[in-house]
């Protein structure tokens, strides 16, 4: 049978008149992006209160999750299935909180686009006022206070208030100084302002905020709405100690980045603790077990290897970290590359040396080689290709 029968040519159809059809949906004017990890409990809750807060507005929910054990997604598809405001972006295989709102930033058309947290810690209130301040003003960013006057932090301990406003002042290299609550994850922006920073965001760990105004090109026109950040309704915090490193990376990052890979000095930092490790190891083998040199050298050189292997997963390479079966296979070709890698070093290191340059210059060129050399090959070798 000829498909031509069937099927008009394609010239036959007026995509125009299709579009133009009352019959269908507009896209939404706002864009809410909620990044999950494990907050299955929370999902029904929240979109309830957005469909009342938001109700005559037109609206959607882009949900990302990085495959939350708990299925977080599975809930949100369900809710999905009933309403097709709610979206479900899913990553597999990835980590973290800012490059997760970013991807979600990106997955909507809508020309106003908000961030905010899954456990109804933000105040959902506040999204048809944001709405409002960037329909009616030339701000480009409503940003949601715990510290503008009316708003506050809530019940956080003393450590975790002390931990909130260092942040602040370190923050102060990449924000304006008169935006109180830098580290703030509720805010809205336009459209324009994302795509004129989305090249240039680092999108590493925690501070999707600091990163969006440290990335704009001109200074954005802000303005603060104060709320008072809640209590988490149900799940557990995914803060922990490494976002206070995330954090400091994504300083350096804004500092030096465009000279160095953020990644590489991370995993320099990493290196210099490896060799600590190494000396460590060595003078028990060598001086306290009293075996030969030798045995030590190597019991010291595959014990920082391995270190070097453990905090670079958990650290630099968070966002895509090794576990179980990945982690053994991870290890292996981590200590096959520095292997070779140390050979680069000591042959680089003794050809300089052999042209007469000093000891001191021959040492560095070699652990400047080998250090790129491990950098290069494990970022390819034992995670993957990562993106910066
Ligand atoms: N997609 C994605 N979302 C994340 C990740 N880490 C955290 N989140 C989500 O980001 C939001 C903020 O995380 P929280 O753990 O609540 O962090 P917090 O609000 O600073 O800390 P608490 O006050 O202890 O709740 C929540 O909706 C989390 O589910 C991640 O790695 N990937
Ligand atoms: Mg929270």
């Amino acid at each position: 049978m000829d498909a031509a029968e069937h099927h008009p040519p394609l010239e036959t159809y007026d995509v125009n008149a299709i579009s133009a059809d009352g019959a269908q949906r507009s896209g939404p004017q706002l864009a809410i992006i909620v990044p999950t990890f494990n907050e299955r409990d929370n999902i029904a809750e929240l979109i309830g209160r957005l469909r009342v807060c938001l109700d005559h507005r037109s609206w959607e929910v882009v949900f990302v999750d990085d495959d939350s054990p708990d299925g977080t997604a599975a809930v949100v598809r369900e809710q999905a299935a009933a309403d097709s405001r709610v979206r479900c972006l899913r990553r597999i295989g990835r980590r973290g909180l800012s490059s997760a709102c970013v991807e979600g930033m990106l997955a909507t058309t809508a020309p106003y686009v908000a961030v905010m947290d899954a456990d109804m810690q933000h105040d959902e209130r506040l999204l048809p006022q944001m709405l409002d301040v960037l329909q009616n003003s030339d701000a480009d960013i409503v940003v949601g206070s715990r510290y503008a006057p009316g708003g506050d932090i809530g019940d956080w301990d003393a450590r975790r208030a002390r931990m909130s406003r260092m942040a602040i002042r370190l923050s102060r290299v990449l924000v304006p100084a008169d935006l109180t609550d830098p580290m703030s994850g509720f805010f809205m922006l336009r459209r324009a302002v994302l795509e004129d920073c989305m090249r240039h965001l680092s999108t590493i760990g925690f501070k999707i905020l600091a990163d969006v105004f440290a990335s704009a090109p001109q200074p954005l026109r802000f303005k603060e709405l104060a709320y008072s950040f809640r209590l988490r309704r149900a799940g557990v915090s995914k803060l922990d100690s490494v976002t206070a490193w995330d954090y400091v990376m994504l300083l350096l990052d804004k500092m030096v980045g465009r000279y160095i890979p953020v990644r590489f000095l991370a995993f320099s930092i990493v290196g210099t603790m490896g060799v600590a490790v190494h000396f460590a190891v060595l003078t028990l083998v060598f001086k306290g077990f009293h075996r030969g040199f030798v045995a030590g050298q190597a019991t010291a050189t595959l014990c920082a290897m391995t270190f070097n292997f453990a905090v670079n997963n958990v650290l630099t390479y968070r966002d895509m970290r090794l576990r179980g079966m990945g982690w053994l296979k991870g290890w292996a070709t981590f200590v096959l590359a520095c292997g070779i890698g140390g050979f680069s070093n000591l042959g680089v290191a003794s050809t300089i040396y052999g042209l007469g340059r000093g000891w001191f210059p021959a040492a560095i060129a070699g652990i400047v080689v080998g250090a790129v050399w491990n950098y290069a090959v494990t970022m390819m070798l034992t995670w993957g290709r990562p993106r910066r």
